[in-house]
């Protein structure tokens, strides 16, 4: 891997959180760190312990394998290996990966005097994987709660817990998340046409800029956004559906053990209509 001519000035000391200069290099083009150390850790024993579960079951068919969390009778504490305990490191280990990159995005970010947002932005993702694996199997008093890794076993897990409260789709906060996951294709669609139509004109036109960006939407819809306002709009639209995700599995169980379908009867119990 060769380095980039431009890249040698970015690469300063310092800005590390944890470790200070012991760590601070760089092997190829990949930063190491403290965090660096600990995201290898974490993932090779992860995916070392998924390897050694599928080596005791039933399958090596990559579809089929699955490392299922403990029954529900364990409750908060730890299972026996083989019966769930695996799923539990296994957990563990993934968190532990997740936040220590996180904490590298940041090292990096201070290194180079730039904002957190893409480790904040990723933040977002681990808070929804947790929300999944941790806080509402904590809530639910079991952590048999938490969703199994494998293909077609988590597939199964989402299903089943769908038609545990009937029709999920009736859920307030995954209609809400639904709707940002369609509205952040739609942005990054409109985004992404609109920067390759700018510099892909036809031949011998010179390429196009930003006053073309803003005409065309302003001729097309009355209304442009601007080059950075798309930017804070698609960040915006991505987090909140990782974010109302999390709500909408967080309040099923913990909030709501009825059929979503029947949260919707507030509506017709309004005072108004008697
Ligand atoms: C825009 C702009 C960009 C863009 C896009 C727009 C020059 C390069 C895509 C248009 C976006 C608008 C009008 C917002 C649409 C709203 C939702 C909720 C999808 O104006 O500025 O910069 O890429």
């Amino acid at each position: 891997m060769t380095m980039l001519t431009f890249e040698k000035k970015y690469r300063v000391r310092g800005g590390t959180l944890l470790g200070g200069d012991l760590f601070d290099f760089w092997i190829g083009p990949f930063y190491v760190g403290f965090f660096g150390v600990t995201t290898i850790f974490f993932a090779t024993l992860g995916t070392l312990l998924i390897l050694y579960g599928a080596s005791q079951g039933p399958t090596w068919n990559i579809w089929q394998i699955n490392i299922a969390p403990p029954d529900l009778k364990y409750g908060l504490g730890l299972a026996p290996l083989m019966e769930g305990g695996l799923w539990q490191f296994i957990t563990i280990c993934a968190i532990g990966a997740f936040v220590s990159w996180m904490l590298r995005e940041i090292e990096i970010s201070r290194k180079l005097g730039i904002g957190l947002h893409v480790p904040f932005a990723f933040g977002v993702a681990i808070f929804a994987y947790v929300t999944l694996v941790v806080f509402r199997p904590f809530l639910l008093g079991a952590w048999g709660h938490g969703f199994p890794y494998g293909i077609l076993s988590h597939l199964d897990w989402v299903s089943n817990v769908g038609y545990q409260y009937l029709h999920f789709h009736y859920n307030p906060a995954h209609m809400i998340a639904v709707s940002f996951f369609f509205t952040t294709t739609l942005a990054l669609s409109m985004h992404g046409s609109l920067i390759l139509a700018v510099t892909n004109p036809a031949k011998g036109e010179p390429v196009k800029t930003g006053e073309h960006e803003n005409t065309f939407f302003r001729d097309d819809i009355g209304y442009s956004i601007g080059a950075l306002g798309i930017h804070r709009l698609g960040l915006f639209l991505a987090l909140s559906a990782g974010f109302w995700s999390a709500v909408c599995i967080i309040i099923s169980g913990p909030f709501w053990t009825k059929g979503w379908p029947e949260w919707w009867n507030w509506w017709l119990e309004l005072p108004v209509w008697s």
